[in-house]
């Protein structure tokens, strides 16, 4: 073992309600307060590294808490190599398989790895890997849209100078949606790119006809029109449509990223880091995705998405859907609709005080 190896001392996960500036409506429910477990990753050196995984159900919190408190006895006295533990948890749960809590347990303790990693060398984490600390462009995720109600959520989208910006449809008939992008162009002008996202509520042929009725408000992705799974059927939709297609939120490991590749699901990709295996599983995908021509943009995660971003080949936008500024004492500023890494390790330091307050 070299000098300045880290060693895995302990781990601790700690279950929040994290508050959020507007609750995250979608086709298939509504987010209220996000759901986080924070992860601390304490060495023997004294460097502690940290990450949060986001549950989508408050259902969640505790057994994510329990599951990565059960991981610890696995990982204690082991050295803090992201690629070493990546392929050893492979190993050990071959037989379970890694899809679901799990998954998310893994490639949380990952992200936590690689904070570490970026703290004791005291450096970003994308530089630790290769990259440069520049700023990134990003675009501004809001939810479901009222077209009468909720256009001043716009207005604050073009104060930051966001060039780009989704919304969540889906959750009526196509003339909603129709209204609604009519609404949110008349906004945001014909400048600003448009990404719309049906959280997998499509069937296929309604896919096709919905999008193809949209295309005039020239939109820069159509994301999970279908369920993610359905490969095919986001293959059948991307082969009908003129309007470029999004998926990879819900690829889990880079082994799903390989499959949607290979069924040409999708026109650009969007890894999700908690579910696609941390920052090691992501390199493992996005290296995928350049070699089959796929921008890359991320999912959440604001912090350590920008940390893989600036290492990304393809990069294409970071989604700013911040979801642990609640907790986090210095959340990532954007500027002038772009946003920058920032270190040591990720970035990410806890608001004790917060933490309390909002802890399940
Ligand atoms: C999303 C993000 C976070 C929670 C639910 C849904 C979404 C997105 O699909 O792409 O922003
Ligand atoms: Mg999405």
């Amino acid at each position: 073992m070299s000098k300045t190896e880290l060693t895995i001392k302990d781990i601790t996960a700690r279950a929040v309600s994290a508050p959020l500036k507007n609750p995250i409506t979608t086709s298939a429910g509504i987010i209220p307060a996000a759901p986080l477990v924070l992860i601390d990753v304490t060495t023997d050196q004294g460097i502690i590294g940290r990450s949060y995984i986001f549950g989508y159900t408050p259902l969640t919190l505790r057994p994510l808490v329990q599951l990565i408190a059960n991981l610890a006895p696995l990982l204690q006295g082991k050295s803090v190599s992201p690629f070493a533990r990546f392929r050893e948890f492979e190993a050990t749960f071959r037989l379970l398989g890694r899809q679901g809590l799990l998954g998310m347990a893994i490639s949380g303790l990952d992200m936590a790895f690689w904070d570490a990693l970026g703290r004791a060398a005291d450096q970003p984490v994308a530089q630790l890997l290769g990259g440069e600390c520049k700023p990134l462009p990003a675009y501004d995720s809001l939810g479901v849209i009222d077209p009468v109600k909720d256009l001043a959520l716009l207005e604050n989208t073009l104060e930051q100078g966001f060039n780009a910006v989704k919304i969540k449809v889906g959750a009526g008939d196509l003339q909603l949606d129709i209204d609604t992008l009519a609404a949110v162009r008349n906004v945001i002008g014909n400048d600003l790119r448009l990404m719309i996202d049906y959280n997998q509520s499509l069937t296929v042929p309604e896919a096709i006809r919905r999008i193809n009725r949209l295309a005039e408000f020239d939109l820069e992705w159509v994301e999970e029109p279908v369920p993610a799974e359905d490969l095919a059927g986001h293959a059948q939709v991307r082969s009908n449509c003129n309007v470029a297609i999004q998926t990879g939120e819900n690829w889990w490991f880079p082994e799903d990223a390989s499959r949607a590749i290979a069924a040409g699901a999708s026109d650009y990709a969007m890894p999700d880091l908690m579910k696609i295996g941390g920052i090691t599983g992501w390199n493992q995908a996005v290296a995928q995705a350049k070699s089959a021509s796929l921008p890359v943009s991320s999912h959440i995660f604001v912090e350590a998405s920008a940390h893989v971003l600036a290492v990304t080949a393809n990069a294409h936008y970071l989604e700013y859907l911040d979801v642990a500024s609640a907790v986090v004492s210095n959340p990532p500023q954007i500027i002038d609709g772009e946003l920058t890494p920032t270190g040591p390790g990720l970035g990410m330091d806890w608001d004790q005080k917060a933490v309390e307050e909002y802890a399940q």
